[in-house]
């Protein structure tokens, strides 16, 4: 036994001398091979007179900022690009781009026809209408794959990390382009939203050290209460109808032809789990309906309690979840967890399975 461990160590300290040596005599060819790539093929590409570059509806800090960014980045690069968001900019990214003294871009109604890039997002159902039939030239994401197909060759960077701002940031860095302090800040402010201060399960090493040269490069001192003010903000819901709190955060998919929708809304001091779910549960049916939806799913979280709930609403709906979640619903059709930091990896997985099996038992 003894004498087979001796060989295997043996045998391993061979191949990684030998491949180390491999990668060393290569490393000149190397530099040449990767030295220029992404900055020819984005310049290299058509955008006619002009790009949009537009996140999905319901903007949040990620798709607002991570537009503005990479629109900024482009610009730099001799590529008349502008950002546009896809709808109505409330709560969180409203107190983000007030702080950061910038203007919100105008809202972009119609994607049809028109050069576009697509940013935090890869589902047509979450973009603004038209975008199927509008000229998709980037797509830069860190959701999995949706509905889009395009009929040309495009530029598709998605990476599995916390943020878009932080693809984008990265992307900064690749071009060898420094940010401004208000780049740098808008960044910052998406990344730390989508990843809930870098504490959400999505949350990555890349993300830890691009946090870490973002803030170097703002001009923001006490990142601890400039996060407290945007979570604050993301549930300061002054004057806005129950609708429009359910609507604050809410994506749609199609899974296997069936139309749904996820919201996401998180309790506060303001206004609690409870009151929050009864409310949200009142305006459910009438929403789903008027979006033409087959359900409607709600994730309310309270991060200090550490539980979502997930009240669900539409024929089927019920079956989804509790396969989904492999638990059952409470008797007036909610699902309830510990606290889930993210739509997109713990909550959008177990609803397609759920959809999944639905559709085929
Ligand atoms: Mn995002």
């Amino acid at each position: 036994m003894k004498k087979m461990t001796k060989l295997w160590m043996i045998a391993a300290i061979l191949l990684c001398g030998t491949m180390s040596f491999v990668s060393c005599s290569d490393k000149d060819d190397e530099v040449i091979v990767y030295s220029t790539p992404l900055r020819t093929i984005i310049t290299n590409m058509s955008y006619g007179d002009n790009v949009l570059v537009v996140g999905h509806k319901s903007p949040d800090c990620d798709a607002v900022c991570s537009a503005m960014a990479y629109a900024n980045l482009l610009q730099r690069l001799g590529i008349n690009a502008e950002a546009r968001v896809a709808g109505k900019v409330v709560c969180e990214p409203r107190y983000v781009l007030q702080e950061a003294g910038v203007t919100t871009p105008a809202i972009l109604e119609n994607a049809a026809g028109k050069n576009m890039i697509m940013v935090d997002h890869s589902e047509f159902s979450q973009s603004p209408d038209g975008m199927s039939s509008a000229n998709i030239l980037h797509v830069i994401d860190h959701h999995g794959t949706g509905s889009l197909t395009t009929a040309h060759p495009l530029l598709y960077y998605a990476l599995p990390i916390g943020s878009t701002c932080t693809i984008v940031a990265s992307m900064y860095e690749e071009l060898g382009e420094k940010p401004t302090p208000t780049e740098a800040r808008l960044m910052l402010s998406g990344l730390i939203s989508d990843t809930d201060s870098l504490t959400s399960v999505t949350t990555t090493a890349t993300d830890r050290r691009l946090f870490t040269w973002l803030l170097s490069q703002s001009d923001i001192t006490d990142i601890g209460a400039y996060y407290a003010a945007m979570r604050k903000a993301r549930t300061s819901f002054d004057g806005m109808t129950d609708e429009e709190i359910l609507l604050s955060d809410c994506k749609e998919y199609e899974i296997e032809g069936v139309k749904i929708a996820i919201g996401s809304v998180f309790a506060s001091e303001e206004l609690g789990l409870e009151e929050l779910c009864q409310r949200m549960r009142a305006v459910m049916p009438s929403v789903r309906e008027q979006r033409g939806l087959d359900m409607l799913f709600l994730m309310l979280g309270d991060r200090d309690a550490n539980v979502t709930h997930i009240p669900f609403c539409g024929e089927g709906s019920k079956e989804v979840a509790e396969y989904g979640f492999q638990t059952t619903a409470t008797s007036d059709n909610c699902i309830v967890t510990t606290y889930l930091s993210s739509r997109k990896s713990e909550v959008v997985p177990p609803i397609t399975n759920g959809i999944t099996h639905w559709k085929n038992h």
